[in-house]
């Protein structure tokens, strides 16, 4: 039987990264930032589905099916973040382990940026490290996982 996955699951207008405001996000695209994280994961000894979509409902299905499927989660879910009472619940109803994961550091900016309505559905946030926080997040996600198992 195939190993399960860990679902990297990236919200709104993050296909733009490396396009636009590089001030903020940097000049890394998503599609390099897969590449990085990928490699990472085989080192951790993971295999990683990773996913982008601009769409709130595609996420709420793609956490639940990261939960029934996958045996860990990390999740930047861009502006839903700020928003999203759906993917909060969804996040409570799996039980696997999960990140909530941003590039930027959201409690230096914008007051609305300040708050994560769905942080409260993970166990714990990576912010403000950039691409590399994706594969701090593997890391993190890894330990989370040996500590469940022991
Ligand atoms: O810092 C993060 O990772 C965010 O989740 C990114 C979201 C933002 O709404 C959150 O507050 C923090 C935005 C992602 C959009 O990325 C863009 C990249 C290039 C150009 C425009 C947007």
């Amino acid at each position: 039987m195939a190993a399960k996955a860990v679902f990297i699951l990236n919200g709104p207008n993050l296909n733009l990264l490396g396009q636009r405001e590089p001030e903020i996000y940097g000049r890394t695209s998503l599609a390099d930032i897969e590449t990085a994280t990928k490699a990472r994961a085989k080192e951790l000894g993971f295999c990683v589905d990773f996913r982008q979509s601009n769409t709130e409902g595609t996420l709420v299905d793609w956490v639940q099916e990261a939960d029934t499927k996958g045996m860990g989660l990390i999740i930047n879910p861009g502006a839903y973040t700020h928003t999203s009472i759906a993917l909060l619940d969804a996040l409570k109803a799996a039980s696997i382990p999960k990140i909530e994961l941003h590039l930027s550091n959201i409690h230096a900016r914008e007051a609305f940026r300040q708050q994560s309505v769905t942080a409260g559905g993970v166990d714990g946030i990576i912010a403000g490290f950039g691409a590399p926080g994706y594969r701090f997040a593997l890391e993190a996600l890894k330990s989370l996982v040996e500590s469940r198992s022991t």
